[in-house]
């Protein structure tokens, strides 16, 4: 059975966050968000997130979808050919920033109502199984002292989890060597502790701090400098021991290869917004996949569990837990790893009450 698009519309939300996250770019305060939803002629309407950053974004990104989805409707739901249709229509503004953002939120949108109509979820839509995903818990440490953030790193252990991620980039490098101490205190034996400077340091001070940090046992050292320099990243990562992880700034699949052939990181951690939705998100498997490199997510954990069990270099899915809130059924996690529903779609299911409840006006 085809299935034809009749509407895509989308309402924007500002949720409260169980940990509001100060990162080195800056607080993260509430979760602003985007969801889409995908109605059919069919009556199968299929889900996707965005997520704006900031509360600002959500506005211009409802209009978007807005004019997008007038492009499409009537079009059989296919969802490459749809993607295809979209980004040509994009060219001359581009497809990256918040045009590109609408276009991944759309392609995921699409291949929900198409796992919808199949009866199947996603996962298996693209050949794989339910199951499980490693999962190391995300949803705090973010710069703050080093007795909070060791209490805090408790509290991220306590929910199961054998891997958390402390955000860098305080003012003084001695802070943040003291907030990784008391955090790898707590820490059993075995556990890892990835860390994220978010683009907050310059080549210089990255190698140096990256040399400060290197016996610390950090398992990565992630964004250390600017996200768009490569060559920079390329210095930092030949500099230390450490792995050094970058791409949730990935805009596309071609400045994906562009890291890799310049070995810009150690890992990668494309974002499936940024990078194109689905369809992109297997292309940048294969690369990384060719390359040898292990690939892990960033936010989104919902979708991306689907899409890392069909990754064949699958490293770490980024738990998050910024669209609970809204989520008739939020993903479970069991034993530090999240549970792929087994239920057609994604498994994105808006809860209306909540919604209702964090609209933005
Ligand atoms: C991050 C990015 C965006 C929002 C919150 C946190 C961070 C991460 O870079 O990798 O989790
Ligand atoms: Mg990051």
């Amino acid at each position: 059975m085809s299935l034809r698009i009749r509407n895509i519309v989308s309402q924007p939300v500002a949720v409260p966050m169980r940990r509001p996250l100060r990162t080195g770019a800056g607080a993260v305060t509430q979760a602003a968000l985007l969801l889409i939803d995908l109605e059919t002629e069919e009556g199968i309407t299929g889900h996707s997130y965005l997520f704006g950053y900031t509360p600002l974004t959500l506005k211009p990104l409802h209009e978007l979808v807005r004019g997008l989805a007038e492009l499409v409707r009537g079009d059989e739901l296919a969802p490459v050919v749809i993607d295809q249709k979209l980004r040509a229509k994009a060219r001359l503004i581009g497809t990256h920033g918040l045009v590109g953002m609408v276009l991944a939120g759309i392609e995921m949108a699409c291949w929900d109502a198409l796992a919808l109509a199949r009866g199947v979820p996603l996962v298996v839509l693209l050949g794989g199984s339910p199951g499980r995903v490693a999962a190391y818990n995300s949803t705090g440490l973010g710069i703050m002292p080093a007795d909070e953030a060791a209490a805090e790193a408790d509290q991220l252990l306590g929910e199961g989890f054998r891997a958390i991620k402390i955000r860098l980039g305080r003012p003084e490098a001695r802070d943040d060597l003291a907030a990784v101490r008391a955090v790898r205190g707590r820490m059993p034996e075995g556990s890892l502790l990835m860390a994220d400077f978010n683009q907050s340091l310059s080549v210089a001070e990255a190698i140096r701090r990256g040399r400060m940090l290197d016996d610390e046992g950090l398992y990565w050292i992630e964004e250390p400098v600017r996200a768009d320099d490569l060559a920079g990243c390329a210095a930092v990562a030949s500099e230390l021991k450490t792995p050094v992880q970058i791409g949730e700034n990935f805009r596309s699949i071609h400045q994906m290869r562009e890291a890799i052939d310049g070995r810009a990181s150690d890992f990668v951690m494309p974002d499936v917004q940024q990078i194109g939705g689905v369809t992109a998100w297997m292309q940048a498997a294969a690369l990384a996949h060719a390359a040898g490199i292990e690939m892990s997510s960033h936010l989104f954990p919902e979708i991306s569990a689907h899409l890392l069990a069909v990754t064949p270099t699958r490293h770490w899915l980024e738990y998050m837990d910024l669209a609970n809130p809204i989520l008739r059924e939020p993903f479970l996690v069991r034993d530090g790893e999240i549970v792929i529903p087994d239920r057609p779609g994604t498994g994105l299911t808006w809860d209306d009450d909540a919604v209702r409840c964090y609209l933005l006006k």
